[in-house]
């Protein structure tokens, strides 16, 4: 199929051009680090623990990678800087591959995907874009506004649901979300609906209250529809670097997330926290974002990452 991989190799090239700026901080300092050295001296292993702790890549892998060179080195392994790239790129893509799981949509049945995450991430947008997709493989879909805080939240979902001609279940700015959501599943049903994409807010300011309102959006789900959500999937702006890393950890740790769609890959330098992200929360990476348009969403494939960010 000459034109998917003409939109793969578009792809690869954006998300490349993306993580430019995280390549430049490290690939290219160790590069010159280590060209012409013989021996890769323990000035070199600090210079690059500096880089790749910069990168946001984490203590635990830098610390490895680290401890594997040093190993190797000893061993006269390690001679090249193309021989350490590739000892990271082995490690990388071993943390990655873990987290390389497609979200399959079985057929015939009723599968909801609740998107949650901090205001700002890029749910709403992610939401669009997974829509479309499911959208032109023919699945039969509704988004959900449970966002209810903002009428303009409200409003640019229906945009999108108008733009990719999926119905879109909401209420009046301010209700419930539980109840817009109780009001969806039981309308899905009505529709033979087969996958149901449900809007959050993420209003941070009101953690407390926002933990709950997502709880008991959860238990009304589970009640009304047994197995639901069958995916909780956190958006992560990669941008932010820790602090992504910080917010998935709360958000497991309240309500438990199923999978991942990391956004804005598009021109970050932290874009490590991906392997930093794998590492410490081995949650199924599902979707990452390098754009604002409707094909700036792809499946996650660590390969492909990893050349992207090394290469
Ligand atoms: N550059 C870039 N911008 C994105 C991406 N995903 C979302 N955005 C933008 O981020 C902003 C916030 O997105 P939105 O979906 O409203 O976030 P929400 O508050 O989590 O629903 C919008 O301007 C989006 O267009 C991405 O992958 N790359
Ligand atoms: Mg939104």
């Amino acid at each position: 199929m000459a034109n998917g991989t003409g939109r793969d190799e578009d792809f690869f090239s954006r998300l490349k051009e993306g993580l430019s700026k995280t390549r430049k901080g490290f690939v290219k300092n160790i590069d010159e680090m280590v060209s012409g050295e013989k021996i890769i001296s323990k000035d070199v292993y600090e210079d690059l623990e500096e880089i790749m702790i910069t990168a946001d890549l984490g203590p635990q892998f830098t610390y490895d990678l680290i401890e594997e060179m040093k190993d190797r080195a000893k061993r006269k392994y390690l001679d090249s800087p193309e021989a350490l790239k590739n000892i990271m790129k082995e490690n990388m893509e071993n943390i990655l591959r873990e987290c390389e799981k497609p979200m399959p949509i079985p057929k015939g049945e009723l599968f909801t995907i609740m998107v949650v995450g901090v205001n700002g991430t890029g749910k709403t947008t992610t939401i669009g874009k997974m829509a479309s997709r499911y959208k032109n493989k023919g699945i039969p879909l509704m988004l959900v506004a449970a966002d209810t805080f903002r009428a303009a939240a409200i409003e640019q979902l229906e945009i999108w649901s108008r733009r990719i001609e999926a119905p879109l279940i909401k209420q009046k700015m301010g209700s419930d979300p539980s109840a817009v959501v109780y009001d969806a599943i039981h309308s899905a049903r009505a529709r033979n609906t087969n996958l149901m994409i449900i809007d959050t807010a993420g209003r941070l300011h009101t953690k407390v209250n926002l933990m709950d309102e997502l709880k008991k959006i959860k238990r009304i789900m589970g009640r009304e529809l047994p197995g639901a959500p069958h995916e909780t999937l956190l958006v992560l702006d990669a941008t932010t670097g820790q602090n992504a890393l910080s917010q998935a950890k709360m958000f497991n740790d309240e309500i438990g997330i199923t999978g991942i769609a990391l956004t804005k890959l598009d021109g970050t330098a932290k874009g490590g926290i991906v392997v930093r992200i794998a590492q410490e929360m081995k949650i199924p990476i599902r979707y990452i974002g390098i754009g604002e348009k409707l094909d700036d969403l792809r499946r996650f494939r660590s390969e492909e990452f990893v050349n992207a960010l090394l290469e």
